[in-house]
């Protein structure tokens, strides 16, 4: 049985945010950087090169929570209030 209390670590699935989730529908696969932090998430931006789109796919809820997460691991962010260091 699995004891984590987050069912996507349980299947061992990396975590989507919503916003994620909604912008893969309505998004292309071209990141321009125009489209970088702001404050928008993009799916095409939500990558290691792109710096997962500048934070814009991080949820607040999600910064300090005990868990690493790619989407908020950076720097502006505290690397992910501290859960990434
Ligand atoms: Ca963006
Ligand atoms: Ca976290």
């Amino acid at each position: 049985m699995c004891v984590s209390r987050d069912e996507y670590e349980c299947e061992g699935k990396a975590r989507e945010s919503e916003a994620l989730k909604e912008s893969a529908e309505s998004q292309g696969s071209v990141c321009d950087s125009s489209l970088i932090a702001n404050n928008y998430c993009d799916r095409a931006c939500y990558n290691e090169k792109y710096n997962y789109d500048g934070g814009d796919c991080c949820p607040s809820d999600w910064i300090g929570d005990g868990t690493c997460d790619d989407a908020c691991n950076l720097e502006k962010l505290n690397f992910d209030g501290g859960d990434c260091i």
